[in-house]
């Protein structure tokens, strides 16, 4: 009886389980797939492997006692998967928007994927973006549904084609938190993944107060032992 209890009680926080789903876009070859393996498994490998159209997994993280289960959509960069991705917009409530900071030609392309997630995604808020101080806001403004984090990655690598300074006013003029970041050594990985999950979380109205909190603690957290909060 004890027994069938445990089990059906179980069952019950598993059915009220939260989850959340995120969504990894930008160029091929930017390291999304590198990213996502260096905070769930903690592992870089150097050999490419390209995605093929999409790349699913789950992650759970613990915020104290609440577990989250994180769905990550690693969607592929080639042209070529438009087919595949825009299936994902709809769906993905957080998104990293990675560059690779070696390649500007990446850093540029970065409107053109905005501009992909907003066809494909829930309508902007077109009042928000109308409010900004750019005409560009309004065209490359992120999807209603979603919340955008800019992540220039291969910061391990020497010959930078971006500054900080660059990629992280693109970021602030589209409103969007900016992480340099680094698979190989993993500089910057916990802090950003911590910070996209908690603002995710705050964007859910049927999230617990406080595991809201709790994430928002914890990514502050990381971001100070990253040396980036601020
Ligand atoms: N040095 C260095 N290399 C990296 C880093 N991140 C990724 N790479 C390398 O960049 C290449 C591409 O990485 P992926 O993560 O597969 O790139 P992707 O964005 O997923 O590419 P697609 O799946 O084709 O869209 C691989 O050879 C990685 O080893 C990094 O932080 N530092
Ligand atoms: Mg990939």
């Amino acid at each position: 009886m004890k027994a069938a209890r445990a089990a059906v009680s179980r069952k019950l926080s598993r059915s009220r389980m939260l989850r959340i789903k995120v969504i990894s876009l930008g160029d091929t070859g930017t390291g999304k797939s590198c990213l996502i393996k260096r905070y769930c498994e903690e592992k870089f490998i150097s050999k490419y492997i390209p995605t093929i159209g999409v790349d699913y997994g789950v992650k759970p993280v613990q915020f104290a006692e609440h577990e989250v289960r994180v769905n990550l959509w690693d969607l592929a960069g080639p042209p070529a998967y438009l087919e595949v991705r825009n299936e994902f917009y709809k769906e993905g409530q957080g998104a990293l928007l990675v560059y690779d900071a070696t390649s500007r030609a990446s850093f540029e392309a970065l409107g053109g994927w905005l501009q992909e997630a907003q066809q494909y995604g829930a309508p902007p808020n077109m009042h928000e973006a109308l409010g900004g101080w750019l005409q560009e806001v309004q065209q490359y403004a992120p999807p209603a549904n979603m919340v955008v984090f800019v992540a220039a990655t291969k910061l391990d690598l020497p010959g930078r084609k971006v500054p900080e300074a660059e990629g992280r006013a693109w970021a602030l003029a589209h409103n969007m938190p900016y992480f340099e970041v680094s698979a190989a050594s993993g500089r910057g990985v916990r802090a950003l993944f911590s910070s996209l999950f908690a603002a995710v979380l705050a964007t859910l109205p049927g999230a617990d107060c406080e595991l809201v909190a709790t994430a928002g603690r914890d990514a502050l957290a990381a971001r100070q032992a990253e040396g980036t909060a601020g």
